[in-house]
């Protein structure tokens, strides 16, 4: 008899605003569910991670203009520039993501496109459109990622701004402050799509990992049965 080839793995994806508990839960997710790897983005490890590293621990509001640039080698990265870095660096991952995939692996990722859609979307004054037609409007901020592989699962940690903020280490990168993160939030709701599952991060964390990893175990059940989609947003 020939060897079955392996079934592929569930692509699951967390989302969330900042502090909202996503990497607590991708990291139990990852202990508890067979055969499983967890990724996140941005990589911090790769070159255009770095400059996205050093991006993000720059303390200032998503402005141009802060007060230390004149002091700064290189003036900041223009709000659509760092946006397509934070795409770039998915698309370097895409290939292997799918590898693992097809080779039967499950894989978390701890944030998506969906923070890469959010988060500039938030910069362009609107939750979602928020009447921004061009550039930082959400259909502009979707389109760098159209293409990259489709998650069978998106859980999306529900934590309101204000709580999220009271959480520890809070306030230590850009991003990081409850007008911008309530902006984020609204974002994150126009993007929610069928694959969602929205979890209450304000329970007790052993409850939250319980509500996930059932669905997530449904979720890799029927994923073997389909195949790999890569047509995020397309
Ligand atoms: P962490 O706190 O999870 O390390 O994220 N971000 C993230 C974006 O603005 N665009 C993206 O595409 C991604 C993946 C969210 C660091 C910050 O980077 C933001 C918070
Ligand atoms: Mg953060």
């Amino acid at each position: 008899q020939q060897p079955q080839p392996p079934r592929r793995g569930a692509f699951i994806v967390f989302e969330g605003i900042d502090r909202c508990g996503k990497s607590t839960q991708t990291a139990l997710l990852a202990a508890s569910l067979p055969n499983s790897l967890l990724r996140r983005f941005p990589d911090r490890t790769t070159k255009t991670g770095a400059i996205i590293s050093s991006y993000l621990s720059h303390p200032s509001s998503s402005s141009a203009s802060s007060p230390s640039a004149a002091a700064t080698p290189s003036p900041p990265l223009p709000d659509e520039a760092i946006h397509l870095l934070f795409s770039a660096n998915r698309w370097e991952s895409a290939a292997s993501l799918t590898a693992l995939l097809r080779a039967g692996t499950n894989v978390i990722v701890d944030r998506y496109a969906y923070s890469g859609a959010a988060y500039t979307a938030a910069k362009g004054g609107g939750g979602g459109g928020g009447g921004v037609a061009g550039g930082l409007g959400l259909e502009w901020c979707k389109a760098p990622d159209r293409g990259l592989p489709t998650p069978d699962l998106v859980v999306y940690v529900d934590v309101a701004p204000a709580v999220a903020a009271a959480r520890a280490g809070y306030g230590e990168e850009r991003y990081e402050r409850i007008e911008f993160q309530e902006k984020v939030a609204a974002a994150f709701a126009e993007l929610r799509d069928e694959r969602w599952v929205v979890v209450d991060g304000t329970r007790p964390v052993e409850e939250v990992q319980r509500t996930i990893e059932k669905v997530a175990r449904e979720v890799v059940a029927k994923a073997g049965m389909e195949p790999l989609r890569e047509d995020l947003w397309c």
